[in-house]
């Protein structure tokens, strides 16, 4: 195992070392020549260099990368390609896609303190967050950044949309490279993966970090383990003979324009059940609130009375302490001795949550996260052990049907269709299937025995996707960007040529 995330994001002027050989590597040089005669069609000139990021299938570890726990997730072939040209003339923003009638031009002033409007949630916004954070960041370096100037951008990204594949950071991440790099700046992984898990946030949803990190530091052939506080990857081989499938719900997880009943609710709650158990735990309520930011923060105090009822589980002392009810403001507030609205007020993503939120599931919640943290390290270590290739495969499933469940009953973040998708694998052959990403929409993911991929898709496809078809919510044709399989693909590269 090597962890790689000191050095800088890989820089090639040919394509083969990203994507490799066959048909792959055909695809991506129609991409780059598609990019290149496009940017020069719309700009005038052609672009000064690509930088490209890939989305992810996270495997194992869902919302806990917010609280502070290890994730496993991988790199998925499928990638966002940024071509940039820094513009002198002019102090705007250009950001155009291959797909012009989707996502029409736009355009933002080259002013990196500009707000983005998050009422009027725009594509380019992602690409607004990468260049606040190239900016932040090298104010926070010393570094003479002069006057701001224009930039000229052009995008193509194939990860699937609303999916839980993580589109919005691998476009992010991008994003911020090929900023970085058209300004001559170069920063070690590690950092940009940091960067760019802070400037998402500018678009509303206050992400954990996994998918940034995954999309800059994953290896080719390898899923990784990430670690947070600090940061870090270390390769994780997956067992041979097994597949990961992933299959799309149909339903998009529209995590950005949903983030204040969903996303940025369920960080709330685990924020709420964090400051409780350590008031619960013996710490006074002033401390608590301005000390405990994440369940990992008062796992310490949970063990420690978990040890003492003879148990080394932090589970036991959510179960005694958390009632399984539901707790009203009033309530925790109770508990806190201040105003949920005063200890969130310096961020306005939580008021938003805390204006919707009828009521707060403190126990499921921090069940579910302390449940998982704990699967993610079960998983790392069977695929390290010496079990037999069948035992091996048949453990990891177990695990991620139970991280399913928890995901689905304890957190709540399933929805209906990706609850029928994970039956029909589950009865279809999978070892062991779950949603990925966020969830309330978006995509599974299946392990399948290698041999049996084929007859899994088909038995999918009939079962699932054939009805979908003829109410015409997709095409036959697109099937293929709905249900594939996928293997550990390589991370962010910046490409001259
Ligand atoms: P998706 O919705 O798949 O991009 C989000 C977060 C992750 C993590 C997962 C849940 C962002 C950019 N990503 O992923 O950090 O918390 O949900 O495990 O917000
Ligand atoms: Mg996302």
């Amino acid at each position: 195992m090597t962890n790689q995330e000191e050095f800088p994001v890989p820089v090639y002027d040919t394509l083969e070392p990203i994507y490799g050989e066959g048909s792959q590597l055909e695809e991506a040089r129609i991409r780059f020549e598609n990019l290149k005669s496009k940017f020069l069609a719309i700009f005038g000139q052609p672009p000064q260099v690509f930088a490209r990021s890939p989305g992810r299938v996270n495997l194992i570890g869902e919302h806990i990368d917010y609280e502070g726990y290890s994730v496993l997730p991988m790199a998925i072939r499928q990638d966002t390609i940024v071509a940039i040209r820094k513009n002198e003339d002019e102090r705007i923003i250009r950001v155009a896609n291959v797909i012009d009638e989707k996502y029409t031009t736009c355009t933002y002033p080259a002013d990196p303190d500009q707000e983005l409007d998050l009422r009027n949630h725009r594509w380019g916004h992602y690409f607004i967050c990468g260049y606040k954070g190239y900016y932040d960041y090298a104010k926070l370096k010393g570094v003479d950044v002069g006057q701001p100037i224009g930039i000229d951008v052009l995008v193509d990204g194939i990860v699937p949309t609303g999916s839980g594949l993580s589109s919005s950071s691998a476009f992010v991440c991008s994003s911020l490279i090929a900023i970085m790099t058209a300004f001559g700046a170069k920063f070690p992984k590690k950092q940009i993966a940091q960067v760019s898990c802070e400037c998402e946030r500018h678009v509303g949803t206050q992400s954990g970090g996994m998918d940034q990190a995954i999309s800059i530091m994953a290896k080719n052939g390898f899923a990784q383990l990430i670690d947070f506080n600090p940061l870090r990857a270390t390769d994780v081989q997956l067992p041979v003979g097994g597949s990961f499938v992933i299959a799309h719900s149909l339903t998009d997880s529209q995590k950005a324009v949903t983030a204040a009943k969903n996303y940025n609710n369920r960080i709330v709650e685990c924020r709420l059940a964090s400051i409780v158990l350590g008031i619960k735990l013996g710490m006074k309520p002033e401390e608590a609130i301005s000390r405990v930011k994440t369940l990992s923060d008062v796992e310490g105090l949970c063990l420690s009375f978990a040890n003492s009822h003879k148990s080394s589980d932090p589970i036991l002392a959510v179960k005694e302490l958390l009632k399984e009810e539901p707790y009203t403001a009033e309530e925790i507030e109770n508990i806190t001795e201040e105003k949920l609205t005063s200890f969130f007020s310096s961020n306005p993503a939580y008021l938003n949550v805390v204006e919707v939120a009828e009521h707060y599931r403190l126990h499921q919640r921090a069940t579910h996260v302390y449940s998982e943290a704990q699967r993610v390290h079960a998983f790392q270590e069977i695929v390290s052990s010496n079990l037999s290739q069948e035992k091996m495969l048949m453990k990891l499933g177990d695990l991620m049907n139970e991280s399913h469940y928890s995901c689905s009953v304890l957190y709540e973040c399933s929805c209906p269709e990706l609850e029928e998708l994970v039956n029909i694998c589950r009865g279809n052959g999978a070892l062991g299937a779950r949603l990925t990403g966020a969830g309330w929409g978006g995509c599974a993911v299946a392990l399948v025995k290698e041999g049996m991929v084929p007859e899994f898709i088909l038995n999918l496809k009939k079962k699932f996707y054939q009805s979908r078809i003829e109410r015409g919510i997709i095409t036959e044709n697109d099937l293929d960007l709905y249900i594939f399989a996928s293997k550990p693909s390589s991370g962010a590269a910046i490409l001259k040529f």
